[in-house]
């Protein structure tokens, strides 16, 4: 463990060579459409702070977690020339290793896999029926899989929360269906300029349509295509946040392959335009953004005379305390996901740490419809032995059945003849968290029979398509005879409901100078993938608290 623990556990703060790094492996390969973001990334190298926040530090603002929320909210603080300190449980994933390479593949899940787990815990659990978990060292690894009674909920962890990890994709929910996912926010200003400016930032583009019809690493997308168009589905091209000339140089072999080389869930070497080459890197550019890694926020309440007190562990790589601080804040911004921020506020509304919030904290959680299943295609229908991990494609029938799915890819290098998809459905079951004196922990009100809605609603897609096809659902992906994955969400949203827990901003009641600005303020379900929608609420919320707070 000692030598993983020198391999670059970025526990003394964020390094010069993070950005380098990020810059260098992505950017470095002649990829001309992202010189901007490269350079971005540049500059932001020679602004890095050198040290982790200190114990007895009073700063103007934190932010808990680097994820979408929070890389907004430091951006444009910073850039309003406030200085933020952010702090990170998860590590900075910037140092390779013994294989050269900063994160390790999907189909060979080692140390740096998941968040202190000695066993994997694979999404797809299952390969002809076989189970694919295997053991590992507990690490501080990139995905966390956190279990629920009726749930596992899957987590990025490090610096870039879920952008480390999620699939890229980039969606813009449909204008129509807007007032479903934000009843209380003006539409308008959302489509006409936020929804637009998180696209900008965060290098939304979709696939090159005529490069995707030959494509090999997109035949799967292609057999889904056919399928539903046969049964009269829309189907649509995604956008993604994937570098698509990278992934052309990947296809034409002149570039190192990373999407096309199993590379998804435990990061992407390449190609991906994670928060650490958007957001973060235009934050670090401005001077006025420290990042401090495997720090986890414990206590927040409120400082005699105005501010917060905060409390922080410092962890190692095995996930052990090995420092206790104490900061002050004049505003906290909670931005640790949806689960991180409804845990924290759940736990200190009722161990009285923060007495005045009120009764919706922990309350709308949802899982954004999510289940996943396969279908077995004809041996005249391969799928491909060369899949691409980014998927650009979803079948839309939301209207009809409450269902959006995502034609997504199983990367295995061999031919599966099966088709996979992540269905998200307009599911009304909500969740809510709650303190356990007892254990000590947060517990989640999630029952596992809820996700019978959400298959119910992605079967009015499969079923059709199956009947039409003459096709079965696989059922060896997900367990031995299992059609549904029906235990997981990659998506979680809400516990601290926006106009509910807290304003009409994310401003938590009771508590001024304390704000939401994360997947917590959104309730339950956002009808397609959920992290433009995070994105362009924290630029919506932070310009109205820039101007009138600060
Ligand atoms: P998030 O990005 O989760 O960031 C929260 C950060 O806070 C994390 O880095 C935590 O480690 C950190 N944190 C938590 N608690 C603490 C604490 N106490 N102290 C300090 N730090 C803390 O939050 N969405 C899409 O739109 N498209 C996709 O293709 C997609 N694919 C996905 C695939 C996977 C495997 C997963 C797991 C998610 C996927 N998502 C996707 C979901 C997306 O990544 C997620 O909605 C956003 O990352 C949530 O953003 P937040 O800012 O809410």
């Amino acid at each position: 463990m000692s030598d993983r623990t020198a391999r670059g556990n970025g526990s003394d703060g964020v390094s010069r060579r993070g950005f380098i790094v990020g810059t260098g492996s992505i950017f470095g390969l002649g990829v001309a459409a992202s010189a901007g973001l490269a350079a971005a990334a540049q500059t932001a190298t020679a602004a890095v702070a050198a040290a982790p926040i200190g114990n007895g530090a009073n700063v103007p603002v934190l932010v808990i977690g680097t994820g979408y929320g929070g890389s907004v909210a430091a951006l444009r603080l910073a850039q309003a020339g406030v200085n933020v300190e952010m702090v990170e449980m998860g590590m900075l994933w910037d140092t390779p290793g013994s294989d050269g390479k900063i994160f390790c593949k999907t189909s060979t899940p080692d140390y740096r896999s998941f968040w202190l787990r000695t066993k994997t815990k694979q999404p797809l659990t299952n390969f002809f029926g076989f189970p694919i978990d295997s053991t590992i060292p507990k690490y501080t690894g990139i995905l966390d899989a956190e279990d629920f009674a009726g749930i596992t909920v899957y987590q990025g962890r490090g610096v870039g929360g879920g952008s480390l990890v999620n699939g890229g994709m980039a969606v813009t929910p449909k204008r129509a269906n807007f007032s479903y996912v934000l009843p209380s926010v003006n539409a308008d200003e959302m489509y006409n300029t936020y929804y637009p400016r998180a696209n900008a930032m965060l290098g939304a583009a979709t696939v090159d349509p005529a490069w995707f019809e030959t494509a090999a690493c997109y035949q799967f997308s292609r057999v889904g295509r056919k399928h539903a168009q046969r049964s009269g589905f829309a189907w649509t091209f995604v956008p993604t946040v994937y570098d698509w000339d990278y992934m052309k140089q990947e296809q034409a072999g002149t570039a190192t392959r990373s999407a096309l080389d199993s590379e998804i869930l435990f990061g992407n070497n390449y190609g991906k335009k994670t928060l650490n080459h958007t957001y973060l890197a235009q934050a670090k550019a401005t001077g006025k953004v420290n990042i401090t890694p495997l720090h986890k926020v414990t206590n927040v309440t409120p400082k005699a005379g105005g501010g917060f007190t905060v409390t922080i562990n410092q962890i190692n790589t095995s996930g052990d305390t090995v420092a206790t601080k104490t900061v002050t804040a004049a505003k906290v911004f909670f931005a640790a996901g949806s689960v991180g921020t409804s845990k924290l506020l759940t736990k200190f509304k009722a161990t009285g740490a923060l007495p005045n919030l009120n009764n919706e904290i922990g309350k709308g959680w949802g899982d954004n419809g999510n289940v996943m299943c396969g279908r077995a295609n004809h041996m005249w229908d391969p799928t491909g032995t060369l899949q691409s991990t980014i998927p650009c494609s979803g079948i839309d029938n939301w209207d009809a059945g409450g269902a959006f799915a995502e034609v997504a890819p199983i990367p295995t290098g061999i031919e599966t003849y099966a088709s996979l998809y992540l269905s998200i459905t307009k599911t009304t079951r909500r969740a809510a968290f709650s303190w356990n004196a007892a254990t000590g922990k947060v517990d989640l009100s999630w029952q596992l029979a809820w996700k019978q809605d959400s298959i119910t609603m992605a079967k009015t897609i499969f079923d059709k398509i199956n009947s039409k096809e003459g096709t079965i659902y696989r059922t060896d992906l997900f367990g031995v005879y299992k059609e549904w994955n029906d235990t997981l969400t990659y998506h979680p949203l809400g516990g601290a409901i926006l106009n509910k827990a807290t304003d009409n901003y994310g401003r938590l009641t009771g508590h001024p100078g304390l704000y939401v600005i994360d997947g917590a303020l959104i309730p339950g379900n956002t009808t397609v993938n959920p992290f433009v929608t995070i994105t362009a609420l924290a630029e919506r919320n932070i310009e109205k608290i820039i101007t009138t707070d600060l």
